[in-house]
């Protein structure tokens, strides 16, 4: 084991050499504006400050507890979350919108083709698209204009609801949280947040909902999907990561962000026979590729592309001096790399117009000559190379083995291993189910998000993931946290070993890690409908479960869409950083008490990993004393 784990004192001790390599380069990096911004707006911080309006901005103090308006505490700390809730799920969906359109240009002949025939042709089914006789692109183009209608069109609701298990579907009907198009939602809370619309904070937290799940089941979903069948639906793949994976002798690309349209262009340009020889006639060994965030998680399911790290990580990779580019799409990008890149010789390339970065080289990705165009961009890495400084580079002797690429129908290919096929049908997550039932496997967490430099980097995951395991509670996880655990080596089936007598015993079993990782932050809708299967499977509604989210570091407005959905599906959820509602009494009271009559789930917030492990703990076992198992 002590090869492959890593403390969390050794991953700092690393970030403070880097720290020091910054300092050498007057670079500043977050730490520095962290401190720079000393103590955070009390009134943001409590999310009472409203700029709604120009007759603010209001604030409430108890002096003034009303804005201009005569909107109060509540009210106010009510439309700054809903809007945090409308833009994550604005950034998820858009993003998915953007892989429809990839999928509606995809032809036999393009850059982008089909990759899971099976699973556009199932889609095809469930959408009632019709197949027969028609041409494999004909399905695509037909499919993806479907989804690309869950956006905008004018009646019913959502097409994904249909797989909830029964009890989900009853509740959002009845509390009237289910979702309709997804801009429709996020443009009914912009809406209803605009001067003289909703003051009550419960309409508002139950709009949070539903346009949470118009993410989660939406466009989240649609995108979790619709990426699958370009690119292919993940398998486990061995990778490795943190920065020991950059290179001394190749080119180093750092890929960052979250669309894979782009990066998935960028592997195939990088395998290039042509532009791997002429990253050797610039006297590079190769090309080689790292990713950051979610786009780490991405390319590492499906090409096994190392993970330099995650979100906190991203100027350190910068601060190695051995990065010849670092390619960014959109989402999670500090505006602070271009300032920091020119502190080096590292070019800081965007490539969306909806991320534009002052300071940056931006290059236009071309999603019609896709393919071409992420060659041109690869070569201007290449060109790079010779500009770096040997004086200033300083790759960790850091990496760590992982298992990346636990996608649904991957993990039912694992539980088959246990499956007595003259008793029991393959292909159902019955195995799944026996050991939560059993006890063998107490319960199952999904630890999600980002960092955040309000708690400890990466301590947090860390921690809460090894209480789970330790307790025999599987975990899967997704975006940076899947990343931290990977970091820290716990992605490695060799972290068995940490885990409790249930627990190792089923990883022995099926061959996987006790840390799953399922993908980026739009996958987290592959861990819905993993739960959703489950549910189903034993005939009961989500609450039920003994399953827990937990979000220990987040902090992006996707975070807090995506904890709307993951309550709104009925999975209690504990919360590491406080979202900025507690000026509000009522708001802290919906949030984690009465939210849960609406949709049978609630928040938790607790910034200590380990009093946050000990109540999730709790919880599983109050819901399994519940189901009398
Ligand atoms: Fe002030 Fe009301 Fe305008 Fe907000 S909406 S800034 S509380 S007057
Ligand atoms: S990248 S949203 S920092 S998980 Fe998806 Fe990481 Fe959070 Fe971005």
């Amino acid at each position: 084991m002590e090869k492959t784990l890593l403390s969390i004192e050794q991953m700092e001790e690393i970030n403070s050499l880097l720290k020091q390599k910054a300092v050498e380069a007057g670079a500043e990096t977050w730490q520095d504006r962290k401190e720079a911004q000393k103590v955070s707006c009390k009134f943001g911080e409590e999310g009472v400050c409203c700029r709604i309006c120009s007759m603010g901005p209001c604030r409430i103090t108890p002096k003034a507890p009303r804005g201009i308006c005569g909107a109060n505490a509540d009210t106010i700390a009510a439309r700054n979350f809903a809007r945090m809730v409308a833009a994550g799920a604005a950034a998820h969906s858009d993003h998915a919108r953007d892989i429809a359109h990839v999928l509606h240009m995809s032809s036999e002949n393009g850059s982008y083709k089909v990759k899971d025939k099976d699973k556009l042709y199932k889609l095809a089914g469930e959408w009632g698209v019709s197949t027969e006789g028609k041409d494999l692109y004909d399905v695509a183009h037909e499919v993806a204009e479907v989804a690309l209608m869950e956006f905008g069109k004018p009646f019913g609701t959502l097409r994904f609801l249909d797989r909830a298990v029964d009890g989900r579907k009853e509740t959002w009907e009845k509390e009237k949280v289910a979702p309709r198009a997804i801009d429709r939602e996020i443009a009914t809370i912009m809406h209803s947040t605009h001067i003289g619309c909703t003051a009550e904070a419960e309409s508002l937290v139950r709009m949070g909902i539903r346009t949470g799940l118009s993410d989660g089941w939406g466009g989240s979903m649609i995108g979790t999907e619709l990426t699958d069948i370009l690119f292919g639906t993940p398998t486990p793949t061995q990778t490795e990561s943190n920065l020991g994976v950059l290179e001394e002798d190749m080119v180093n690309i750092v890929l960052h962000g979250h669309d894979p349209s782009l990066s998935e262009m960028i592997v195939l340009a990088s395998e290039d026979a042509e532009l791997v020889a002429y990253a050797k006639e610039k006297g590079a060994k190769g090309i080689n590729l790292a990713g950051l965030c979610c786009t780490a998680n991405e390319v590492t399911m499906r090409h096994g592309v190392k993970m330099a790290g995650n979100f906190l990580q991203q100027e350190n990779a910068v601060l190695t001096g051995a990065v010849e580019a670092v390619i960014v799409d959109v989402q999670c990008i500090f505006p602070a790399m271009a300032a920091l890149a020119d502190c080096f010789h590292t070019k800081f390339i965007t490539t969306s117009p909806k991320a534009k970065i002052p300071g940056a080289t931006h290059i236009e990705f071309d999603e019609h000559h896709a393919f071409d165009s992420a060659k041109g961009i690869v070569k201007e890495a290449i060109d790079n190379y010779a500009n770096r400084d040997r004086a200033k580079v300083y790759i960790p002797d850091s990496k760590q083995t992982a298992m990346a690429g636990y996608s649904i129908e991957a993990i039912i290919k694992q539980l088959d291993l246990v499956t007595n096929s003259h008793v029991d049908k393959t292909g159902t997550v019955k195995p799944l189910a026996d050991c939560i039932v059993s006890g063998v496997l107490r319960g199952a967490v999904g630890i999600v998000g980002c960092n955040n430099p309000k708690v400890r980097p990466d301590y947090s995951h860390i921690e809460i993931i090894k209480n789970m395991i330790a307790n025999d509670v599987i975990v899967v996880a997704t975006g940076c946290a899947a990343q931290a655990a990977a970091k820290a080596g716990l992605l490695d089936k060799e972290a068995r070993n940490l885990a409790g007598q249930g627990l190792r015993t089923v990883c022995e079993l099926v061959d996987i890690p006790p840390v799953l990782h399922m993908g980026s932050c739009v996958d987290i809708s592959r861990i819905i409908l993993l739960v959703n299967a489950v549910a189903k499977h034993l005939n009961m509604d989500i609450p039920k479960l003994p399953v827990v989210g937990i979000a220990p570091e987040w902090m992006s407005e996707k975070a807090v869409a995506i904890g709307n959905y993951v309550i709104g599906s009925g999975i209690d959820t504990f919360l590491g950083v406080y979202p900025q509602v507690t000026g509000s009494a009522e708001m802290v009271d919906l949030l984690t008490n009465r939210v849960e009559d609406i949709v049978g789930a609630k928040f938790t917030v607790e910034m200590d990993p380990a009093k946050l492990s000990e109540q999730v703990l709790e919880r599983i076992e109050a819901k399994r004393t519940a189901l009398g198992i």
